[in-house]
């Protein structure tokens, strides 16, 4: 079989389906040797309930060749059947028209883009009803083009999935969405910052079962980091510069269990000191190891974080049941730093920050403020993404050469002992468990150092 870049056929494993599909989809020809362990998580560094998805592995390697909105080679394109990985071999931000559906049993792995990396911009991003899906190092800003009411990237009756080093932003309701029927997810290392116009939240998790938040940064969103509703983990997040309330429980009828572990509220330009709040009893919390610094002086010296300081938001509102273990137990537990620790990692990669854009930096920036820079976006009027400095540029660049198009770079290859004109390898399982291919995407982001 030949391949070539302008007209390249798809061969689907197991099935031989010669000629189909978008014109940017590639297979690769080969079955894996074997099937992956039980147990291996979707990449190394993987935690928590969505830790075990398997993305597309196995599926057909698909290139996003172009940042238009739609047709051949787009984003949309790419995701728009299951069984693939998705991989990128242009940079820069994709202006999309309408909103886009992602499909199941995906690996979108921006961390392949070139440059300064993908940026998702100006609609929603769904991934309503669908499962077992892995997606990393990809932008997702929605901005005052999307309507009104939405999330910037959205989880509704979706399941077994993971969200890894995303920037989540502006979104025109909640920046994240994980609703009704949700199940066995996990959000680590993202930032969800910046909700605009009409609400700046950060994210609505309601009525879910095991859902994982764990080293992601909340940040300079009106409330909401995020609501929690269902039964949640909720462990080494840093939220900043929240203005009405900080971490919201789930205050209805029905019971919530949130276990909160070592995370680090930090007040800053907008924010009350309503850190965590809007709880009731039918919620119930474990805490243990939070620190609270409210006195915005350019200094990381908060102190523990007691009870009582889950009571806020006002007088409708009372403290949470305290419980006295964790209730949640993920098949791949999180690893769990201290919440000065926690800070550190944060600092240094939640978010698309391979190549942080200017509008993570800046925040990064105003974060680092410790309590002296950051603003929540106006929830009154549309002037927010303005105010905040507009989208910008995210700068592409030229991807590494790939002769056989199997998502594996020439060099890469060469220097493991793979054939870079042969695509029938990168879907073969390597001794670790994974594809080759995935071993590559893995390389690109590897897991955090530790934090000393
Ligand atoms: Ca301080
Ligand atoms: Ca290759
Ligand atoms: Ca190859």
């Amino acid at each position: 079989m030949s391949l070539r870049p302008c007209f390249r056929t798809c061969v689907l494993w197991p099935a031989l389906v010669i000629g189909l599909a978008s014109a940017n989809l590639l297979a690769a020809g080969a079955a894996p040797a074997t099937t992956p362990a039980a147990g291996l998580p979707a990449f190394p560094g993987a935690v928590g309930f969505g830790a075990l998805a398997t993305g597309g592995r196995g599926g057909s390697v698909c290139h996003v060749t172009t940042l238009a909105n739609a047709g051949p080679g787009s984003f949309r394109d790419a995701v728009s059947q299951p069984n693939r990985i998705v991989v990128f071999d242009v940079g820069g931000i994709i202006p999309l028209t309408a909103d886009v559906d992602v499909s199941s049993n995906i690996t979108i792995a921006g961390q392949s883009a070139p440059g300064e990396g993908i940026c998702l911009y100006g609609r929603t991003v769904s991934l309503a009803g669908q499962s077992n899906i892995i997606i990393r190092y990809v932008r997702f800003r929605q901005g005052i083009a999307g309507d009104r009411g939405k999330k910037v990237l959205g989880m509704d009756k979706s399941s077994n999935i993971i969200i890894d080093h995303c920037s989540v932003e502006w979104g025109r309701w909640d920046d994240l969405g994980i609703t009704v029927g949700s199940s066995k997810i996990t959000v680590q290392y993202c930032i969800m910052a910046e909700g605009i116009h009409p609400q700046s939240f950060g994210a609505l998790i309601d009525t879910v079962t095991e859902v994982t938040l764990s080293h992601n940064l909340w940040m300079s969103n009106e409330s909401r980091n995020p609501k929690a509703k269902g039964t949640i983990q909720y462990i080494n997040n840093v939220v900043y510069n929240w203005g009405g309330t900080g971490l919201c429980g789930g205050h209805s009828a029905a019971d919530h269990s949130l276990d909160v572990i070592n995370n680090y509220f930090i007040k800053g330009p907008s924010s009350n000191d309503t850190f965590a709040g809007q709880f009731l009893a039918t919620d119930h919390v474990y805490q243990s190891g939070n620190l609270v610094d409210l006195d915005c002086d350019g200094k990381l010296n908060g102190v523990p974080v007691t009870e009582a300081g889950f009571r806020g938001g006002g007088s409708e509102y009372a403290l949470p049941t305290f419980v006295s273990a964790p209730a949640m137990h993920p098949p791949i537990p999180v690893t769990v730093d201290s919440a000065p620790a926690a800070y550190v990692r944060i600092v240094a990669e939640a978010g698309c920050s391979l190549r942080r854009d200017p509008v993570d930096l800046r925040l990064i920036s105003e974060l680092t403020s410790l309590g002296q820079k950051g603003k929540t976006l106006p929830h009154t009027d549309d002037k927010g993404e303005a105010l905040a400095g507009g989208i910008g540029e995210v700068r592409g660049g030229p991807p590494p050469e790939d002769s056989d198009h199997d998502g594996i770079p020439d060099s890469w290859e060469t220097a493991h002992q793979l054939d870079p004109k042969d695509p029938a390898d990168a879907l073969k399982l390597d001794p670790s468990g994974y594809t080759h291919l995935e071993v590559y995407l893995n390389s690109l982001a590897s897991p955090a150092a530790p934090v000393k």
